[in-house]
């Protein structure tokens, strides 16, 4: 993409100036401009992530250290390179440490060899913790993940897998969270389950250094967690998303429970057999892959099973990062939707169930007929994408 005012539409000059149609100047917004500098920038720099791209819209190189408070302007303003002054369009919340030095190179396809072979996601969640605390220390780690049998994709990850692993608690219970970010790349956590400081908690930490909080969710529902370094659109959207169970004091109906995440896959061609995620793509909003629990029609090749009789539960997040999950089950109908916290908010007989992307939804059905049914993003652009899958009710 050019950035000349040659190629740029004629009410559109330079300087950002707008001029209305009879020529005379109006007051521009900063909107445009700032978008047209973001994606000069996006096209001097290669957007395939994990890579320069990764590091241009991260960090600020000319930065010596975590230490280092940062440069002056006239340093950035001789730079030949682009600039790269930390961008926060989608968090405010980690300026502090975007000032560290992060090297090239960092990418899961140059440092992890691809898994032998694929593993389905389970999507049954754990049994409560004892006591009512739960206390996790996870990792933030990049980890090359095969989604299918041909398809291996060099991710950022919680504890190496995509999605994260599945974290069940009930309200009132205590989450004690440490996460240690193992790589060059600066990552956080966001729970939204939690209420919280987030500039504090949520904040993001450097190669080597831990952050640690504790929350008491309180209310029940399926919640997303993610990355929230900026771009978070970057960290999303190359594998740093999960689901958080939280179950309501008193327990639902008896049933059999399921976590479905949808989220979006961005690609780019393989190298070495593992392929990167596209910011590019991301920010075009067209996925490669739309699936459940990480893994294109994996429950198309191994169903979920249940009996007659069974209730389902389907815990639903959309992860996004961008597209919702239009969730239906096909010769079927939830007999009853949370609109919030179950069992408050119930809905009855719900054919198709939105997800917006950052939000979870609870929906049961009651399987009184056998047969296989499939489960979809009833948006089939994205249900043809892989968010497919096949409850198998068997007499
Ligand atoms: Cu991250």
């Amino acid at each position: 993409m050019s950035d000349s005012p040659a190629r740029m539409p004629d009410h559109l000059c330079e300087s950002g100036t707008v001029t209305d149609a009879n020529g005379a100047s109006v007051l521009a917004t900063e909107a445009p401009q700032n978008r047209r500098v973001f994606l000069a920038r996006a096209s001097a720099l290669s957007l395939v992530i994990p890579g320069m791209a990764a590091l241009g819209a991260c960090s600020a190189p000319e930065s010596k250290g975590p230490q280092d408070t940062g440069t002056s302007s006239a340093t950035r303003k001789t730079a030949a390179v682009p600039s790269r002054e930390p961008h926060n369009s989608d968090s405010r919340l980690d300026s502090a440490v975007l000032k560290g030095e992060h090297k090239a190179g960092t990418s899961a396809t140059a440092s992890t060899s691809p898994p032998a072979s694929f593993q389905r996601f389970d999507p049954v969640f754990p049994q409560l913790p004892v006591g009512g605390r739960l206390e996790l220390h996870w990792r933030a780690r990049e980890a090359a993940v095969r989604i299918t049998d041909e398809t291996v994709v060099a991710a950022w990850t919680f504890e190496g897998n995509v999605p994260g692993p599945i974290v069940h608690c009930r309200v009132g219970d205590t989450v004690d969270f440490t996460l240690t970010n193992e790589v060059d790349i600066p990552h956080s956590m966001d729970f939204h389950a939690a209420q919280i400081d987030p500039k504090q908690a949520f904040r993001s930490v450097p190669k080597g250094q831990s952050v640690n909080f504790s929350f008491k969710p309180k209310y029940a529902g399926a919640f997303m967690y993610h990355c929230g370094t900026a771009p978070v659109l970057m960290h999303i959207g190359s594998g740093m998303f999960g689901t958080i169970i939280v179950s309501p004091r008193e327990p639902l109906p008896p049933a059999k429970d399921f976590v479905l995440v949808q989220n979006e896959f961005y690609l780019a061609d393989a190298a070495n057999g593992v392929r990167a995620s596209d910011y590019q793509k991301m920010l075009n909003t067209l996925p490669d892959i739309v699936c459940f629990n990480g893994r294109p029609n994996q429950y198309v090749k191994e169903p979920i099973r249940v009996k007659v009789g069974d209730r389902v539960r389907f815990w639903v997040v959309s992860a996004g990062p961008s597209h919702p999950c239009n969730f239906h089950v096909v010769g079927e109908q939830f007999d009853t939707a949370y609109m919030g916290a179950p069992p408050g908010n119930a809905v009855r007989g719900v054919q198709t169930f939105t997800v917006p992307p950052g939000g979870g939804m609870v929906c049961e059905l009651l399987c009184d007929v056998p047969g296989e049914f499939p489960f979809v993003n009833h948006g089939f652009g994205h249900g043809q994408k892989g968010a497919i899958g096949i409850l198998l009710v068997e007499a």
